[in-house]
């Protein structure tokens, strides 16, 4: 196993969630944390427990990943006892709305299709040359089963995390003949804040996503990414598809009541 300590790891969406998980697991583990979101309130909150807790080093960036020149300029910006980067945790994402295609409204395609795709790319392309030149690194974006197979009404949604696959296949492919690792992770069920976004704050319809079952926790992901960025340094898991027991697939699940 790798030891993370004093490793630097950044993370997109780590307000809420599977990144604010992320940051927990890996801050216990004695890494430094660069933890970007749009919250900046959000991230003091996280900051200011695990350093408290863990005497984590930590670095927050207010970010909007869907604003490119925003991405280049923190990215660019970046004190020098951060510029190394060797980990890049690409969690930053949402769906909006269940609508039919035909039916789906423009701004949710636009926020779904500007965030976790174009996002999670500014952000690998920027970050990944300086792995190159040092050798050494580790891209981990986060997808989806919703990349795997689509349901009714998640048409975008499930493009986007398709989307999330093909470029960490691609990025794996691209970056054969160096040392750099692409992990991608595909949850299931994950009871965050995912789903209050996705029904635009309807917390009633939110909640009945989860009902009866026993969904993962941000946590069950995060000591997934962890495992799989603590691997020997010759090993790299590509993908991994982690569920609740309780969900078969996208739409087959298993409520208790
Ligand atoms: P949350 O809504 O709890 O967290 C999403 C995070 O993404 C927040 O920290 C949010 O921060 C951040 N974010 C959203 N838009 C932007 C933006 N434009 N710029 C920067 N940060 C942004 O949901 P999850 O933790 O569940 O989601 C994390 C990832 O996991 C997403 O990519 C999601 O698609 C994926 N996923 C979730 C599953 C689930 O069932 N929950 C299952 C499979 C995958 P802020 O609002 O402060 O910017
Ligand atoms: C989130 C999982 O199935 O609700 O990516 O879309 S799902």
């Amino acid at each position: 196993m790798i030891s993370v300590q004093n490793q630097i790891v950044l993370i997109t969406g780590a307000s809420s969630g599977i990144g604010a998980s992320c940051a927990q697991v890996f801050a216990q583990a004695g890494a430094k944390l660069i933890l970007a979101a749009r919250r900046k309130e959000k991230l003091q909150e996280i900051a200011d427990y695990l350093s408290k807790e863990f005497t984590t080093q930590l670095y927050l960036i207010e970010l909007d990943v869907r604003d490119r020149q925003a991405v280049e300029t923190a990215i660019n910006s970046l004190p020098e006892p951060w510029q190394n980067i060797d980990i890049l945790i690409n969690n930053a994402g949402l769906s909006r709305g269940l609508s039919k295609l035909q039916e789906g409204d423009f701004q949710d395609w636009e926020e779904m299709i500007d965030t976790n795709v174009k996002g999670l790319l500014y952000l690998t392309r920027y970050v990944v040359p300086g792995m190159i030149d040092r050798a050494k690194g580790h891209v981990v974006n986060i997808g989806s089963i919703a990349g795997r197979q689509t349901y009714p009404g998640g048409n975008v949604y499930c493009g986007s995390k398709a989307a999330v696959r093909a470029i960490s296949e691609g990025l794996k492919q691209d970056l054969l003949g160096t040392p750099i690792r692409v992990s991608c992770i595909d949850p299931g069920l994950v009871e965050t804040e995912f789903s209050q976004v996705r029904f635009h704050g309807d917390s009633e319809r939110a909640e009945k996503v989860y009902q009866g079952l026993t969904p993962l926790t941000g946590n069950d992901v995060a000591d997934v990414v962890f495992f799989c960025v603590t691997r020997p340094t010759h090993v790299n898991i590509s993908e991994i598809l982690l569920v609740p027991v309780d969900q078969a697939t996208t739409t087959l699940v298993h409520r208790h009541n």
